[in-house]
Order: C-alpha cells, then structure tokens, then sequence
C-alpha cells in the first residue's frame, strides 16, 4: 500500500504572524497637485509592520486613507495572526472572506493589499530571499516611466519635470491633461506641444485624462495628440466606467488606450479586458488587494494578449514587477517616488530607465520612523 501523503505541511511555529503594528501618515504635496478630475494636497499611506513569532518581520504600505488603519487593526488582525507567514495565499483568502460585508472595491482592498506586502516580505526574510526571487522573476531589471506634469503646474515646471526625467534617462514620460474635466482642452494641447519640444522627438511621451474628455472630444484630440505629437499612450480618455467608450477609442486610434488604476478585484479586471476596453492594462498593487492579487491580474491580462502596466507607487510594485512576461513598465510617479524616498531607507534609484530590486532579503526596504513621526494621522 502506498502511503498517502500528510494533507498539508505541519507549521513551524517560528513562522506564524503574532503582531501587526498598523500606522498612517499624511505629507503634504511638495506643490499644488491636480489632473482633470481631481486635486489634491496631500497624500495618505497606511504602514504595516508584521511581527513573527521567533522574531522575524515584514512591512508593506499602502496609499489610500487613515480609514484603513481601523479595517486592519479590527477585521484583518485577527484573521492574520496565527497564520504561518509562508502561506500568504490562506491569509489572503481569509482577509477576503473577512471583508464580505464591508465591500471589496476600496478601502478594504487597499487594507489587504498593505497587509498582503508585509506578509510576503516577511515570507521572503524569513526565508533569506530577495523577495523577486521567491516570487520567480523572469527579469531582473523592471523599465519606467517618469509621471507628473499635474495640470496645477506652471509651464516651466512642467517642462523641468518631464525633460529632466529624459535627461536622466528615462526615456518614457506621462503628463495630465483633461483639464478642468476637459473644458480647457486648448491648454492641453498647448501643454503637450511644447513637452514635445523639450523632451524631442525621442522620447515616449504619455498623456492622462482621468476620465477628464467626453467621447467624441477624445477621439478628435486623440487623433490630433497622435499625429501632431507622436503621444504614443492615451490613459483614461473617458471615464474608466464607460467601458463601450474606451473600446471604440480602442478601435479608433492610433496609440494604446490605457486604463486600470481603480481596479480592486479579479472580476472588474476580467470585465475590462471582455470588453476590449484597453490596449494596455493597468493595476495598481496597493489598489487591488496586494502582490497576491496583482500577479493574477497579470495572469489575466497575458490571456488577452495585452501587456501590464503597474500603476503607481514604485516601490511596493517593484518585486512583482519581475514576474510577468507580458510587464510593460512601472509608473514612476513624481509623489510616491518623493514619500517613499523620505519614508524608507534602501528605496533603489532609477538607472538607464529602470529599477533592478536589492538582492537582500525581503523587500530591501527599512521604514525610518523618525522621518514619518512628525506626518503620523494614526
Ligand atoms: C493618478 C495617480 C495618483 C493620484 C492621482 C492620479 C493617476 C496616474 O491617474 O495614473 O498617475
Ligand atoms: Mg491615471
């Protein structure tokens, strides 16, 4: 008789999560912020730091709002502690199932993605791995794009911002546009045509609506954007909502149409990509429930035969980021980069338009306490 196999591994205590120390802190923008839907000021991150029961530990972070802070420390908390860190897939799913009454779009997915990042880097430490590595890279080094260029900046700023990310040799640069949710369109225009100018005639350069233009303007801006500038990438021309909209500007012109950032689950992705909403993908890890969920996006997004690209918050994409084939780039966006270079010692710089992850173990990542203290809202 052959034997039947344990039906699963038994534990090693060392490994299981004891303590979640949760914290959130507010910096103020560097300058007025906006696009062409939205303004802002500040900008919010929730900090999870996990401590093992031998001593181990794992931090992840997530953008989003204070709010967070009480659906870890309430609902998720409790479903984590006693997990063995290394099965990051039973904690996900169980911070999933905790969260049914809440709702799974929002807060809640920004709350498990933070918990989801400090789990697997503090498998990957715990393991003494670089986190890509245990994750299975296919690369080593992950290509950006500078994005900034907010429709509250004066035309020098903008310009230094997007040329001196090409000057550092980041060919591929976003700015936004739609402004004044579409009404000043003439600007945007003239905005574009003189980045152009300062970046030459090399350079991708990527425009962001938010959802800022109404259909018919989008189609003939974006012809225009196309033609006249060499615009290559065309992100939420309408509302990310308007699914039929964005697959008929799909259809319709000439450069990727891209949109994704306000996924938070498996099923919105599937219905953007049924719907032939996009030529590009995005997803955001702090958005869509962590590293756990993002690489299944991915997966997804593979099957459509399109490529991803990660939305924002370039450090706690960067590991994933190793991973799928079919990984565009990473958005290397102007305020996150600012935040995560204040807050968090072993943060990499860009280098010939990329970012290669540390090989030390986990995320390679440590949080300074006393930087973030004086921000600290929880
Ligand atoms: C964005 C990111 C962060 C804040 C506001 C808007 C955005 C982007 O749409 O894609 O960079
Ligand atoms: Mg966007």
């Amino acid at each position: 008789m052959a034997e039947v196999a344990p039906e699963r591994v038994v534990a090693d205590d060392d490994l299981r999560v004891v303590r979640l120390n949760v914290s959130a802190y507010t910096i103020p923008t560097d300058l007025p912020e906006a696009d062409g839907t939205l303004a802002w000021d500040t900008t919010t991150l929730v900090v999870v730091e996990l401590g093992l029961q031998a001593g181990g530990s794992g931090l992840g972070f997530a953008y989003g709002h204070q709010a967070m802070v009480e659906v870890i420390t309430q609902t998720l908390t409790p479903k984590v502690i006693g997990i063995d860190v290394r099965d990051t897939g039973a904690a996900w799913s169980a911070m999933v199932k905790a969260i049914r009454n809440l709702g799974r779009p929002g807060l809640s997915s920004m709350a498990i993605a933070a918990v989801d990042l400090a789990l697997w880097d503090a498998k990957a430490r715990a393991l003494d791995q670089p986190l890509h590595k245990l994750l299975g890279p296919v690369r080593e080094s992950v290509p950006i794009y500078g994005s900034g260029g907010f429709t509250t900046y004066s035309m020098p700023q903008l310009l230094n911002q997007l040329a001196g990310w090409v000057g550092a040799g980041i060919p591929r640069v976003k700015m936004k546009i739609g402004t004044d949710w579409g009404r000043s369109w003439r600007s945007d225009v003239a905005r574009i045509a003189a980045v152009r100018d300062a970046i030459g005639d090399d350079a991708e350069l990527f425009v962001d609506a938010n959802g800022g233009y109404d259909r018919v303007q989008a189609r003939k801006l974006g012809m225009r954007f196309a033609a006249d500038f060499g615009v290559s990438w065309f992100e939420e021309p309408v509302s990310s909502d308007d699914l039929h909209g964005l697959a008929a500007l799909v259809d319709a012109l000439p450069l990727d149409v891209a949109a994704g950032e306000y996924g938070y689950d498996l099923n919105y992705f599937a219905n953007m990509l049924a719907a032939g909403a996009v030529d590009v993908l995005q997803a955001d890890i702090g958005r869509c429930g962590g590293i756990t969920e993002w690489l299944r996006v991915a997966a997804l997004s593979a099957a459509a035969q399109l490529p991803l690209s990660g939305h924002c918050g370039p450090a706690i994409h960067l590991h994933a980021a190793t991973v799928p084939p079919n990984l565009r780039h990473l958005e290397y966006f102007h305020d996150h980069v600012r935040i995560e270079n204040m807050l968090f010692d072993g943060i990499v710089r860009p280098q010939n338009g990329a970012l290669t992850p540390a090989v030390t173990p986990g995320n390679g990542y440590v949080f300074k306490h006393a930087n973030a203290e004086p921000y600290r809202v929880a």
